[in-house]
Formats: C-alpha cells, structure tokens, sequence
C-alpha cells in the first residue's frame, strides 16, 4: 500500500463482544477478519458501539485494535437504532418490502449519535490519516469528519443497497443523508447499480455533478463504485474439510436426509430474507408431486433477529405457520417434511449444514450481497450442489452463472427452480459449482478490503 497512514475504523459495533465471564472476544465475521490485519499493521482503532446501553467505559486494547467506545443511552437505542436505522433506513432501503417509518423524534438521535461516532473519530484523526466508516447506521459521519479533518482520506462503506430513485426520494431528511454521505472521498456500493442508485440521488438532490468516472462536489473529487463483499475463502475451505465438520455432515445426511436430498435454508430471521416465500414455493412443490416428501427434505435455519421490533415477531409467526402446515399434510410421525431451527450456530455446525446440503434456497427479496450464498460455494464439495438465488441479491451479480437464478416473489418460479436443482445431475452441478468456486477464490474478502484501501490511499 502507498502510505504508512494509520488505518481507522468507524462502525455501529465493536470487532469485539463480552463473553458471559465479562472477558472481550474478537467477533466472529468476514468484516472484522477482512479489516483486522490492516488495523493490526497499522496501529489501527476501531470506534463503535459494544451493543450493550450505557456502556461507558473508555477506550481498551484487545487483540492488537485500540477498541473507542461510543456509549448510548435506552433511549438512543430505541431512536436511533430500532427507530432510525432499522425503522426507517431498514425497510426503505430494501425495497420498502415494508412500509418505512418516518419520525422526526427519531431522525434527530440519529444526527446526535452519528455526531458522537464522528468526534470519537476526529479525537484520534492526525491529519491525512485513512477512515473507513461502514452501513447505514453512520451516513452522516463522513461529512462530519470532513469539517473538523478536511485532509483526512475518508471511505464509506455500503453494506445494505442503495435505493432507487424512486424510492429515495421519499425520505423526508434525503438530501442531509445525501450530504453526509458526500463528505467521503470514496464511496463503496455492494453492486454497480447500488452505485448508480447513489449517483442518480445525488445528482438529483445535491450539487453534486458526474464527471468522467467520478462526482465533483465542493470542489472535490469522489469515488463512486461498487466493492461487492466476500468471505474469508481459504480459512472456510479448510475448515469445512476438517474431520470434526466432515463428520456432522455426514451425522447430518443419515439423521436428516436418511437418504433424502436436503434442501437448506439459512438466514437472519429478517422479513427482506423472503423465507415464508420460500417455503410456500417448497410446499407447491410438494403439492404438484407429492412423492417428493419422502425423496427430499427441507431443513431451515434461522438466526433470531431484531426479536423486540413487531415486524420481526410477524415474519417469525408466518415462518412458523408455514413449517406447521407443511408438516401437517405432508410428515409421517417417522420423518418429517421441514426441519425448523431458529437459533445461532456455532459455525462449523453451519459448515456441515453447507457441507450436506444438495440444494442451497437463498431468496431475499432484496439483499445487499448475502454471504450465506457464498458461504456455501466455498463449504461443499466442488463436484455436487445447486444453489437457488434470488435475482435480488447482490450475489446474484457474481453467480449470473452457477447459480439458478429465480423471482423470490414467484411461488410457481420458486417450485419449478427447486425442482430442477433437485433433479440436476451431478455433470451439471460439478460444472455450475465449479464456475461459482472458481469466482469465491478469486475474490474473497481479503482482495475487497485491499481493493477498497487500494482506491482510498491513492
Ligand atoms: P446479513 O443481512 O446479516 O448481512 P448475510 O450476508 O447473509 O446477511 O450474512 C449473514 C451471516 O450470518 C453469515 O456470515 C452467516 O454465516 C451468519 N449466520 C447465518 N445463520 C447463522 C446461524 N444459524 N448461526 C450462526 N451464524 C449464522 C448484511 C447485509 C448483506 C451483506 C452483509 C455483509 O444484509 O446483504 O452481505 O451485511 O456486507
């Protein structure tokens, strides 16, 4: 890299958690594993929130990252967290799959929390010095650094989608997130069209003006592109061949599957992950055929999400109505037809599920990239597995492909593509897998941060 600058990160969470004994524990995650080593090399710090109210304790080492605590307060964390960010910026920024929330009460903690992120930030900001804010939580903070840094290199990250038009341009705040977002000198989308979304606002809204391959605003060049995020490929290609996970996947295909093909889905229990389609889509399936539910089984994994918010208890309740129907017409008392877990897995727990999975079902309504798909790629093994994917996740870009691409709205279109990876057979599977292997080698998260620092510290 060009420079020796000091490398600074800003985001709503902390790379680290408290165990129950109260010790910090570097958070599991592609993010802080990508970012982590550029920190370490750098003296690095890291300012975010350690997810806990009233958490007032000061800076701390761990891990080789000096960790800068933002504290919030129950009541910020209702304004700004749930209200704000997965209120408001949440749902409109996918898609607006529910309707978003405007309130002033919470847009103002917003501005007041991003303006405590940012002077943490300032406090440590020699001057040229590299920062790299990432998501949604924090669009305000680039431009609030540019006041008080004006010669800091400054990068925001992206990691939901931006927009269309059309949709941005109800937010009542729209040209002040426009603002803040434009005090950065490179902004990273998850795909060219998160990009575009962001170009078209700004233009529309802003002064800012396209030219050549980047906006000019204030007098300023910025870098507007997409960065799409990946996985830590090597260190998840080895350890799914471990024997401990090799093992459980095997444990898993003669207690689950008994024979049976496995179809897998794994997501946060969000209402943009399209599950309840998905499993409806599973159930026409086995209404058209029914002899399919002794051939195949569907195992969903859920993560528990959000649980405090209404929205999220709502996607649960359908979720969990649709494995009860499910299995109500179609399990026998010795095998069942859906297998529901909603809980978090210890991650080589996830690796067998990849590992025994024939058929991957990833149909988010809109997601910004969704690592699960990729997770996958890299976890089985290259010469079987079909992996369904939204035409509405980032990832769908990469895997235009290997992947079979479907309408998550679509209940017929969703059917119809399980069928055909269930029945794919295994020269074309090897074929696809091998294509969308071949695309998590080569660009793993690793190439995305140096990728997204390369432009930053130019
Ligand atoms: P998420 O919406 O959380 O991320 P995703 O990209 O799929 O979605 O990441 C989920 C992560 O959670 C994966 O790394 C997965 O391993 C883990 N996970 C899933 N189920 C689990 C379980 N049962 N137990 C333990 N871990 C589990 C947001 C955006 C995405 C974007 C990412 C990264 O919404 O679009 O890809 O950030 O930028």
């Amino acid at each position: 890299m060009a420079s020796s600058n000091r490398l600074l990160t800003v985001a709503n969470r902390l790379p680290v958690r408290r165990t129950e004994a109260g010790e910090w524990k570097t958070s599991p995650g592609g993010l802080v594993a990508a970012i982590a080593p550029f920190l370490r090399d750098r003296e690095g710090v890291w300012v975010g929130w350690t997810g806990e109210a009233d958490d007032a304790i000061g800076s701390f080492h761990h891990d080789g990252i000096n960790n800068r605590v933002v504290s919030l307060t129950h009541s910020e964390i209702d304004a700004f967290y749930r209200g704000f960010s997965n209120g408001t910026l949440w749902p409109l920024y996918h898609d607006c799959v529910r309707p978003p929330e405007y309130h002033r009460r919470w847009w103002w903690p917003y501005v007041d929390v991003n303006r405590r992120f940012a002077e943490q930030a300032v406090d440590e900001i020699a001057e040229r010095e590299l920062v790299w804010i990432h998501d949604y939580q924090l669009q305000l903070v680039p431009a609030m650094i540019r006041e008080r840094r004006p010669h800091a290199r400054i990068g925001f990250f992206l990691h939901i989608p931006f927009p269309p038009i059309e949709l941005f341009a109800q937010l009542p705040w729209r040209r002040h997130i426009l603002e803040g977002l434009l005090g950065a000198d490179v902004l990273g989308f998850q795909t060219p069209q998160g990009a575009a979304n962001f170009i078209d606002a700004a233009m529309q809204f802003t002064e800012a003006r396209q030219s050549d391959d980047v906006l000019r605003y204030q007098g300023r060049e910025i870098v507007v592109e997409g960065f799409p995020i990946s996985i830590d490929t090597p260190r998840i290609e080895e350890q799914a061949k471990t024997a401990e996970v090799l093992a459980a996947a095997k444990t898993l295909r003669e207690n689950v599957g008994a024979g049976r093909k496995i179809v897998l889905g794994v997501d946060r229990l969000d209402y943009t992950k399209g599950i309840d389609v998905r499993l409806r889509g599973y159930e026409e399936l086995l209404r058209r055929d029914p002899k399919l539910s002794s051939e195949c089984v569907f195992v969903q994994v859920a993560v528990p999400s959000r649980e405090a918010v209404a929205e999220y208890q709502d996607i649960r309740d359908n979720v969990e109505r649709a494995v009860g129907r499910i299995n109500g017409e179609h399990a026998k008392t010795s095998r069942m037809a859906v297998h529901y877990l909603y809980r978090n897995l210890p991650f080589t727990d996830l690796l067998a599920f990849y590992s025994a999975a024939d058929v991957m079902a990833i149909t988010p309504f809109r997601d910004g990239m969704n690592l699960v798909a990729k997770e996958y790629v890299a976890a089985h093994s290259e010469d079987s597995g079909a992996l369904v994917l939204s035409e509405f996740a980032g990832a769908a870009h990469e895997f235009r492909s290997g992947a079979l691409i479907v309408n998550p709205h679509d209940i017929d279109g969703i059917a119809s593509t399980l069928e055909v990876a269930i029945g794919m057979d295994q020269k074309e599977a090897g074929q696809r897998m091998k294509k969308m292997k071949r695309q998590v080698r080569e660009a793993d998260v690793h190439a995305w941060a140096e990728s997204f620092l390369k432009v930053l510290d130019s």
